[in-house]
């Protein structure tokens, strides 16, 4: 049962495709006010317009919010909805680069709330109060949908089918990336691919970060290393290998370029009050950027795609897109007062003056508050609506897929995104770092990532920021296996963390090359989740919610409806506790290539597991395909799939061509 409650003037997101009918006065579910004069919170500090609230149970759960920060259950923190730019994730950051304003309360009378509001909105989760939940935002504009269901999976079903169908990617996006920021020379580029294939590590898709383009423009690429970029482009297909481009959010503002002159002549970009084009600093220098929420020139961002599809390219990550800004030429006036200032202010001068400069400058709400889109006619600020930045730039370039490569998937990710976005791209959760703490919270967020509709997701495994060590990367490549968007990816400047830059490449082989084992069962498990509107990872909460050890197990996931994962995360462990709510097999994918299966009962074991191991849990009675490894996705061979798990299992498994779209 859905409800749908309407508050002064909402902005329409698209985030749900199914008309609803708006129901007359307030949801059952919580009490709502709309504030005449705004009032200060006292956990925010903020002054809402519109409040939703409700006294929490002791014994109920809150889950959802998608790419957010901390435990499964959210209890116990605050959440904010506004897409950032920010590569320190710590357990304070409140708001990470997406904005999934669905939540599910879930105890004995289940409710499902979405918050359909593109600005910054803020979730109290039990933070001020450990009992009471307060969502509130500064405008009352906004949709609010009420779910009520049998229970949180049931109401994380009806509220996908309102969204409409998550993004079905191609094939060969199930295999494994190899990436880094600073490739740049085409050599560079052969040289992973060579040496990938020289110590028969699998590899499907080489991404190229920044470096490629031509001085950061987009859709272009530097014309010194690829003279011919299509017969480079053929050059790696000839050997498996999918380029992977990043377009970032920014169009460099240089006459000639254009991508840049075409935007300007045609009213495409985003505008100042004054009628000017809106313009920042990010990698090209200054900037400006396409107004993906006005529909002429989202369809016009979207077919600049061809440039780069037209050389054989099927496959892009969009970057930058919450879009970040390094500074405005406001944001440069004001530093440099600051500056002025301590640099005038006599003897006694305060460097705290100085501190904070360059993050002030960076992302900076005033600068959004003097952006301005033209959304179909109607003028909107841009800080409220904010979080669909991303959102349109993915669906941009995804419309015009439909008519620039007809029929034909293209892997297609984002780094910020709305509900909604789930349509038309996945998401990688952006800079992470080097830490152990990082391969849980990546754990932790996939199923709440599903209960959005954003199945497919990964994060950069072995770390982002920071220099990884072996023995970590090898732990999180132990989940990485089982995450629809596999990549390794890292910062400009730390340690090169390629598999081949270690001492044990072998352990590298083996971990990879189980995940090409199980793409016959992931890729059924994904298609299944994304046709029936169904979650690829669940918490074990939703599977076993009579069991109260499981409802409070966070660091194990539900794996399609066959298997569970326990991955080890933690530095020198030989191997962990993993509670079982039931009997499971316990298979182990073994360093000789061989597979370990032992029944355990249900209960707490601790289970040993090697840096060079992959550890599974099947549930019991239940079998999952399993092949040989190979080189790439199109190198996998049917006939070496068998069923590995309880004896006599059946498994009904999913498979296409991998490569046209869906109706
Ligand atoms: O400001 O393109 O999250 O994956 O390597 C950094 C360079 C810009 C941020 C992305 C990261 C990418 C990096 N980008």
């Amino acid at each position: 049962m859905i409800r749908k409650y309407c508050y002064g003037k909402p902005f329409e997101t698209d985030a749900v495709i199914e008309m609803l009918p708006v129901s007359p006065g307030n949801p059952a579910s919580g009490d709502v006010t709309v504030f005449e004069t705004p009032e200060r919170l006292p956990a925010s500090g903020k002054a809402p317009a519109f409040c939703w609230r409700r006294r929490l149970l002791p014994e109920e759960m809150v889950f959802g919010l998608g790419e957010a920060n901390r435990g499964i259950n959210k209890r116990g923190y605050v959440y904010e909805s506004f897409c950032t730019d920010d590569p320190n994730h710590t357990e304070n950051k409140i708001s990470l680069y997406g904005a999934h304003n669905f939540i599910v309360i879930a105890g004995n009378k289940p409710v499902g709330l979405f918050f359909d509001y593109p600005g910054r909105l803020h979730f109290d989760i039990g933070f001020t109060d450990p009992e009471w939940i307060c969502v509130s935002c500064e405008e009352a504009d906004l949709y609010l949908y009420e779910i009520e269901g049998a229970s949180a999976e049931d109401i994380v079903r009806q509220f996908r089918r309102i969204i409409g169908r998550s993004y079905i990617p191609p094939k060969f996006a199930f295999g494994f990336g190899q990436s880094r920021w600073g490739y740049g020379r085409a050599e560079e580029f052969r040289e992973v691919v060579r040496k990938h294939r020289e110590q028969q590590i699998p590899l499907d898709m080489l991404y190229m970060d920044i470096d490629y383009m031509d001085h950061y423009k987009d859709f272009t690429v530097n014309p010194e290393e690829f003279p011919d970029f299509k017969a480079f482009v053929e050059e790696m297909r000839e050997q498996d290998i999918h380029l992977v481009p990043i377009i970032d959010a920014g169009v460099k503002v240089e006459a000639g370029y254009d991508v840049y002159e075409e935007g300007a002549a045609n009213g495409y970009f985003c505008r100042k009050e004054d009628g000017s084009y809106f313009e920042a600093v990010v990698w090209p220098g200054f900037t400006c950027f396409a107004d993906v929420l006005n529909r002429k020139a989202r369809a016009w961002f979207g077919s600049k795609y061809a440039a780069l599809v037209n050389q054989g390219i099927d496959a892009f990550w969009n970057d930058m897109n919450e879009p970040a800004l390094f500074y405005t030429r406001r944001g440069e006036a004001e530093a440099e007062k600051t500056v002025r200032r301590y640099l005038e202010s006599g003897p006694d001068k305060n460097v705290m003056e100085l501190y904070g400069i360059g993050g002030n400058l960076q992302n900076s709400v005033r600068d959004y508050r003097e952006m301005y889109h033209d959304a179909d006619g109607v003028s909107v600020r841009h800080d409220r609506v904010h979080n669909l930045y991303g959102y349109n730039m993915t669906r941009a370039a995804s419309e015009a897929f439909e008519k620039i490569a007809p029929g034909k998937r293209i892997l297609m990710f984002s780094r910020a995104s709305y509900i909604g976005m789930h349509r038309y791209g996945g998401i990688w959760t952006g800079d992470n770092k080097s830490w152990w703490s990082h391969i849980l919270l990546n754990l932790k967020m996939l199923p709440s990532l599903n209960m959005c509709g954003f199945l497919y997701c990964g994060a950069d495994l072995g770390g982002f920021g920071d220099d990884t060590t072996e023995d970590l990367l090898l732990r999180w490549l132990a989940l990485g296996v089982f995450t629809p968007l596999m990549r390794n990816h890292s910062a400009l400047g730390t340690r090169f963390q390629e598999f081949y830059r270690f001492g044990r490449p072998e352990a590298f082989r083996h971990v990879i090359g189980v995940r090409y084992r199980l793409v016959p069962y992931l890729y059924s498990a994904y298609m299944k989740a994304a046709l029936n509107d169904a979650m690829l990872f669940r918490p074990l909460a939703f599977v076993y919610p009579e069991d109260e050890i499981a409802c409070h197990t966070e660091d194990q996931l539900m794996l399609g409806d066959e298997a569970m994962i326990a991955p080890v995360y933690e530095q020198n462990a030989i191997g962990r506790s993993v509670y079982l709510p039931e009997e499971m097999m316990f298979v182990k994918f073994l360093p000789d290539g061989t597979i370990s299966g032992e029944i355990l009962p249900a209960g707490l074991h601790f289970v040993r597991v090697a840096l060079d191991e992959v550890p599974l849990f099947i549930r019991k009675g239940r079998g999952i395909p399993v092949g040989d490894p190979a080189q790439s996705i199109p190198a996998l061979r049917e006939e070496t799939i068998r069923m590995v798990g309880y004896p006599g299992a059946v498994y009904d498994r999913y498979d296409d061509d991998g490569c046209s779209t869906l109706s």
